[in-house]
């Protein structure tokens, strides 16, 4: 076993040897799904996974556009399309300096295995630009958007490939992104999701990604008789997700201590309540301020510059932020400190030997893949609404969202078990949406 382990992974790196993150996305999913295959003769011996980490195509483009000051700028667009077994390519594109091929496939291919846990019809891709939104005037942001698109939309289409938001792309920049592909192709379909609520979007769909982590997380602390009423929760990020995993602990009876950006992390000993998370959204949304700012308003809290929030004692962490946030160092004060669960509300934030720093301990952790699956399966809402013409209440939708993120919770059950009960939801959720995905593979033949 640990052979065909060591010589998948000796290919896969010989092939990608400069792409860390994407190494490290397939090392975790080969060490739980590569044992499966071996004791399951219908997927042995077929290459599948080699052929999942293959993208179907990776689309690199050219972006120039004219700041403010007049000056042309020069940008790199992309786009992976990693896997179209089970439905059209579906994820979000990131505008974020990092970005890099090895950034965007390593969150390619986790969204793979995280479409087909969400139960609806969703292949996998992801997206974007290196282009650095922050300081952008909002002219600037719309001719780099209008220029992304002005590319994008030739390998795009709602049966084809759906993009939607991620790091740096909110409301704001999908409008401008869907403006110019419905120019392009004299269309209004459904060829993003994160729209706007007049032309096309969700309700639910902002809020999906953090409540649905809550949800989850919740769904974790049932099977120990357990729920969030008093405890107290680090949260770092505070972006989309983080906002609204907050809300949501909020509305549990939980207590969220702080919440962080990449200047640093605020703690507020009182708790961050409704009021003071409203202070925060329309800082973060409206202002497009830095954390710290927290502290005008709120003088007895503290900033931390530089620092990630993981030594705060809580019980609960829900890290919401970027991959590799979340370091061994920071697992094992957390653990130090009593925390009995770590839902991922963004993508890979833990990094490998955190994750095993949590299994030692045996605590609830939740791979990014299941927990943070709200925000695309409510994606995928959004694209049933737009075929339908039709939309539905915010009670519908957060509805059919908890029932996903039950359902998930569930497969994670299912596939997960160890020999001594404890439920390791890496193992859960990779072979879950591995079945899935193999086993459409496996119908449609070598293409
Ligand atoms: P936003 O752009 O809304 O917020 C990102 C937050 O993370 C900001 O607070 C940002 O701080 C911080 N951050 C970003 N990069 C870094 C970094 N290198 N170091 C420290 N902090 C950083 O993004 P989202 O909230 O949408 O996304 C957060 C995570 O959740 C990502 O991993 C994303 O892939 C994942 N995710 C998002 C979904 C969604 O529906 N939006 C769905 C599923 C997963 P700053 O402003 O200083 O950069
Ligand atoms: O809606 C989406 O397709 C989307 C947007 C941002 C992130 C993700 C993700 O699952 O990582 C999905």
């Amino acid at each position: 076993m640990k052979q065909n382990i060591e010589s998948f992974l000796a290919m896969v790196t010989s092939r990608n040897s400069h792409e860390p993150e994407f190494l490290q996305a397939v090392e975790e999913v080969a060490e739980t799904v590569i044992p499966y295959i071996v004791e399951h003769d219908i997927y042995y011996g077929k290459n599948i996974l080699l052929r999942m980490v293959e993208p179907e195509r990776l689309i690199s483009f050219r972006v120039s556009w004219v700041d403010d000051s007049g000056e042309i700028q020069v940008n790199r667009g992309y786009r992976i399309q990693m896997n179209s077994a089970i439905g059209p390519y579906k994820g979000g594109l990131r505008f974020h300096p990092t970005v890099n091929a090895s950034i965007l496939k390593f969150l390619a291919f986790e969204q793979v295995f995280k479409n087909a846990l969400t139960t609806l019809p969703m292949g996998g891709g992801k997206g974007g630009s290196d282009f650095d939104p922050k300081g952008k005037s909002d002219n600037e942001i719309m001719r780099f958007c209008h220029a992304f698109m002005s590319e994008l939309f030739r390998y795009i289409g709602p049966n084809t490939d759906i993009p939607a938001g991620d790091i740096g792309v909110g409301t704001r920049e999908i409008g401008f992104l869907f403006g110019m592909y419905k120019k392009l192709r004299n269309e209004f379909t459904g060829v993003l999701t994160g729209k706007g609520m007049s032309w096309g979007g969700s309700l639910i769909r902002p809020e999906a990604t953090g409540y649905g982590n809550v949800y989850f997380a919740e769904k974790m602390l049932e099977t120990k008789g357990d729920s969030f009423k008093g405890k107290n929760v680090v949260i770092s990020g505070s972006g989309n997700v983080a906002q609204y995993a907050a809300e949501k602990v909020l509305q549990l009876g939980g207590k969220v201590l702080t919440l962080s950006d990449s200047g640093g992390y605020i703690y507020d000993s009182e708790g961050i309540d409704k009021e003071k998370l409203a202070f925060v959204m329309q800082l973060k949304n409206e202002k497009r301020g830095r954390i710290s700012e927290y502290l005008d308003k709120y003088p007895d809290a503290e900033f931390h510059k530089g620092k990630t929030p993981w030594g705060v004692k809580c019980e609960v962490a829900l890290p919401c932020a970027t991959q590799n946030e979340l370091h061994e160092e920071d697992a094992n004060i957390l653990l130090k400190n009593g925390c009995i669960c770590v839902s991922e509300g963004a993508n890979m934030p833990s990094t490998k030997e955190a994750i095993a720093a949590f299994h030692k301990a045996k605590i609830l952790f939740a791979p990014g893949k299941a927990s943070n699956a709200g925000g695309v399966a409510t994606s995928g809402l959004e694209m049933t609404q737009n075929s339908l013409r039709y939309k539905w209440t915010r009670e519908e939708v957060d509805n059919k969202l908890k029932d996903i993120m039950s359902d998930i919770h569930k497969s994670c059950l299912e596939y997960g078990k160890d020999d001594d009960g404890y439920i390791d939801y890496v193992k859960g959720a990779n072979i879950a949406g591995f079945v899935k995905v193999a086993d459409a593979m496996l119908a449609q033949g070598i293409v």
